[in-house]
Formats: structure tokens, C-alpha cells, sequence
């Protein structure tokens, strides 16, 4: 009996432990031989040698559970050291993806009018003459209607110049009062230091009964959101002409670089134009059916405000997919 107790104690795997236990406590085991002789031991000692034989068998059960647990701890630890990922280690750094610099100040625009409670509208890029210029009081021949200045498909259909054609279908599938902006992607034939063909508009619409809707509204609304937009900086409006408002005007900020102090960026005036508006003319509301109304309108360049706020001097810079650019806007 006592090797067994010696074969347990140096067992080295759950295998052995395995195979012990078998020849042990096995059907052909060593404990089933030893009881077997039972029946050649006279009856007096019966009792003796039984009680000895199950001490025994209680002890190496003990001992092959306690052998047991130890040698599965034991490939435990080992399985997990094997395992280990070493988190000192050194690993590059891994790129994190970011909104394009245009898109986060889309976002920031939007959110300043969403809070001024103005809907967010959006429409199709491809559009027809009636949506993108007849509507907007721009009749045929007029000069912005010009091949130079647009992308046209056949069957007068062409890409947006503008995002006003969603301003017309929303006033046509809807009634007064409207409190809207449409932002989105617009497209010019125009490519140099401060044009791309390809750009993003913010413009708004409010529209409410005659009589409503006044000059100083639209100033109020547009002097606070420039100084949301670029913090406190002095707001102008120049008299200006749009054919799809009347009056107009042009809004300039101070400059943002050198404090209106005159510089290169602002070509030594002081002042940066940021934004176009105006009380939106009665012949667009007369080309949607809208009687008995009055409203503004105002439109700005996405990519010019992100230039402003984040300093970047060429407008293309923006365009290139530039990872140093693109990283500081992570
Ligand atoms: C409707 C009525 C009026 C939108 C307007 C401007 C003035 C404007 C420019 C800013 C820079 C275009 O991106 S830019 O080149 N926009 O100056 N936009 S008023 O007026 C509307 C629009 C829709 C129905």
C-alpha cells in the first residue's frame, strides 16, 4: 500500500493522477484485489482487516483529490502565464478617425440655429432650372444662369449653384410660418485660391404673416450667431444686391486675425465678409404661391467660416485629404 501513497505524492501530471486513480480504485484495481482476499481471512480478523482496508481507501482518495487539485493549479498558472499579454510592451500609436474640419463646423452652424429653433432641410443635388433659378427670381438670361458659372446636365436639369432649392420645395410642400436651414453641398464652375467646384452652404428662411418679419430680426439673429461663431468680434452690414432679396445686404466681422487692425487676409480694410442676406423678395413668394407673407433670408460659405475659425489660409488645403491637416482635428 504504501508505494501507492508514494506513486501520488510524485505524480507530475493529471494524466498520471488519472491512470493512479484507475489501478487504484479501478473494477481490477488494488482495492478490489485486496477485498477479494477477504473471503481466504478467517472471520475473527475480518473486521480488522476490512476497517485497515477502508482507512486506506479513504486516505487515497484523500490523497489522489488533494494531488489533484494541486497539479490542476499548478497547469493553471501555467496556461495563464503562457497566456499573458505583456500590457508594458510598446505599440504605435493607432489612428483615430475625426469629423472633416468643414463637417464639424457645419455641426457647430446647425446647432446654433436648431437652438434658435429653426428646422434642418435637405434636398437633392441635382435639381431643375425652376427650383435652382426661375423661383429665386432668376429669370432666363440672367447672368447667373451662365455655362461659366454652373454644371448643367441635358433636359435643363444641372447641379445645385445654391441650396435655396430646398428654401422652394419646403415653402411648396408646406404653409407658413417656416423657420428653416438648409445646409449642404453646392456646385459652381469656379476653381481658384478661394473657389472650389464643389462647396458647403448654410442658408435660412423664416417666413411668417405680412408685416412680421422685419430688418432687425434678421439683424439680431445674425449678430448673435457670428458672435457664437467667432466670439466677440464687431458685426457691419453693407447694402447689397441679391436678386432673390430686397432689400440686401452683405455682413462683415472684424477680422479675426489681426483685430481690425488691417492685415494681409483682410486686405488692410479691417473687415471680412462672412455672410449675404436680406427680406426675401416678393417674387420668389409670388413663384411658390405664398400671399400675404413677408420673411428674411440669409446664406454663408462653410468652407470660409472654417478657414476663419481655424486660421487655415488656403481654402484647398481642405480639400487634399491632408493627414497632418486632418490630425489637429481629431
Ligand atoms: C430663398 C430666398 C432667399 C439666400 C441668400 C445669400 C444672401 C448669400 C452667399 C454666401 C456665400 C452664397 O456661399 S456663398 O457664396 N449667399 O449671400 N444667400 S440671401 O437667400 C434666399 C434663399 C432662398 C427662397
Amino acid at each position: 500500500m504504501k508505494e501507492w501513497y508514494e506513486k501520488i505524492d510524485s505524480a507530475a501530471s493529471l494524466e498520471q493522477i488519472e491512470e493512479i486513480r484507475i489501478a487504484v480504485f479501478g473494477k481490477k484495481g488494488i482495492l478490489a484485489a485486496e477485498f477479494a482476499k477477504m473471503k481466504q481471512i478467517p472471520n475473527e480478523e475480518k473486521a480488522a482487516f476490512a476497517k485497515e482496508l477502508n482507512e486506506h481507501k479513504q486516505k487515497l482518495n484523500e490523497a489522489l483529490g488533494m494531488k489533484k487539485e494541486e497539479l490542476a493549479l499548478k497547469a493553471l498558472e501555467e496556461a495563464m502565464k503562457a497566456e499573458a499579454i505583456d500590457v508594458t510592451l510598446y505599440s504605435p500609436k493607432s489612428a483615430s478617425g475625426a469629423l472633416h474640419p468643414v463637417m464639424q463646423t457645419m455641426d457647430r452652424i446647425v446647432e446654433y440655429f436648431v437652438s434658435m429653433n429653426f428646422s434642418v432641410q435637405t434636398g437633392g443635388m441635382v435639381e431643375d432650372d425652376f427650383h435652382n433659378f426661375e423661383a429665386l427670381n432668376l429669370p432666363k438670361y440672367h447672368p447667373a444662369r451662365d455655362m461659366q458659372d454652373t454644371f448643367y446636365f441635358k433636359d435643363e436639369m444641372l447641379l445645385r449653384t445654391h441650396t435655396s432649392p430646398v428654401q422652394i420645395r419646403t415653402m411648396r410642400s408646406t404653409t407658413p410660418p417656416i423657420r428653416m436651414i438648409a445646409p449642404g453641398a453646392v456646385f459652381r464652375r469656379d476653381y481658384d485660391l478661394t473657389h472650389t467646384p464643389m462647396f458647403h452652404q448654410v442658408e435660412g428662411l423664416l417666413v411668417d404673416k405680412e408685416g412680421k418679419v422685419s430688418f432687425a430680426n434678421l439683424k439680431f439673429i445674425l449678430e448673435d450667431f457670428l458672435k457664437y461663431m467667432f466670439g466677440e468680434v464687431d458685426v457691419r452690414f453693407r447694402p447689397s444686391f441679391f436678386p432673390f432679396t430686397e432689400p440686401s445686404a452683405e455682413v462683415d466681422i472684424s477680422c479675426v486675425f489681426c483685430k481690425g487692425e488691417g492685415c494681409r487676409v483682410c486686405s488692410h480694410t479691417g473687415w471680412l465678409e462672412v455672410l449675404g442676406c436680406g427680406i426675401v423678395d416678393p417674387n420668389v413668394f409670388e413663384a411658390v404661391g405664398y400671399k400675404n407673407v413677408s420673411g428674411y433670408a440669409f446664406g454663408l460659405g462653410v468652407e470660409r467660416f472654417a478657414m476663419l475659425i481655424h486660421r487655415i489660409g488656403d481654402l484647398r488645403s481642405l480639400f487634399e485629404g491632408d493627414m497632418k491637416l486632418l490630425e489637429q482635428f481629431a
